[in-house]
């Protein structure tokens, strides 16, 4: 279990992540660096796992088992889950609870924002093996998947729902930074960058940005902005905006 509490400076309000897993021990190096654990550092985020194993069911602590119906792998049985869910909601009532699946709702900025007003925090559960039982589902607020790939579990997508959440917490980012990300960023893709040098293996910085002219370059990386996003991605063109 890992407690990332308070540091120094006044108290100020935070949200809260609970993780229920079978891998405790994934949770850390993600939150060790950069703006993670400089939130963490401050007292603005709370990060804690609980180790399902700990609600497991007879000698060998089981979780899981094998389908109903036949079939290959394992199902995670609800009771160990149910069991460790009372366990944290008990000791920190008013969670959003998640559960993180191939099936759920297709994660997206505009569900981070939403989770980010979810006080006091989340409580995110990551299954293993084949899935969880469909009781589960009843035991939660709302199921997400973080796209259409396979993973080995629900550890990567809880986390990526942490770190997209931390960064819309008031305090975390510069407030430059999560404004500009919210008006233009939501909708379209990035505008191409460009540091030093000015040319780069025979490649030049495109003069306009050079130019000074600050009203033209404006204009000029809206453009490419929206170019860029009709050719790679279009559906977010077609897409109402949201909220
Ligand atoms: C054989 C059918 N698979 C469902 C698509 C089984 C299966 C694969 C992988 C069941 C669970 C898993 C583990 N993945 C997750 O728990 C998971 C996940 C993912 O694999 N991709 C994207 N988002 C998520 S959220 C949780």
């Amino acid at each position: 279990m890992i407690s990332c509490g308070q540091g120094e400076g006044p108290r100020v309000e935070h949200m809260e992540f609970h993780c229920i897993t079978l891998f405790p021990e994934m949770f850390a190096s993600p939150f060790a660096g950069g703006i993670m654990a400089r939130a963490v550092r401050a007292g603005l985020v709370r990060i804690e796992t609980h180790n399902l194993r700990e609600h497991g069911l007879g000698r060998y602590r089981q979780v899981d088992d094998e389908p109903y119906g036949g079939g290959s792998g394992m199902v995670m049985r609800p009771e160990p889950i149910a069991a460790a869910i009372d366990a944290v909601m008990a000791q920190r009532p008013g969670l959003w609870r998640v559960l993180l699946t191939p099936q759920g709702e297709l994660f997206r900025q505009s569900m981070a924002a939403d989770l980010a007003r979810r006080e006091p925090g989340l409580l995110l559960i990551a299954g293993r093996y084949e899935g969880v039982d469909e009781r589960v589902r009843g035991l939660v607020d709302q199921e997400i998947s973080i796209g259409d790939y396979v993973l080995s579990g629900g550890e990567l997508p809880a986390m990526v729902v942490v770190e997209a959440v931390t960064r819309l917490l008031p305090g975390v980012l510069g407030n430059q930074a999560s404004l500009e990300e919210e008006s233009f960023g939501a909708g379209l893709l990035e505008y191409p960058q460009y540091t030093r040098p000015e040319v780069f293996r025979g490649q030049q910085v495109p003069s306009i940005l050079l130019s000074g002219d600050h009203e033209k370059i404006r204009r000029w990386r809206r453009e490419q902005a929206l170019e860029r996003t009709r050719r790679r991605r279009p559906d977010l063109l077609v897409k109402t905006p949201r909220g």
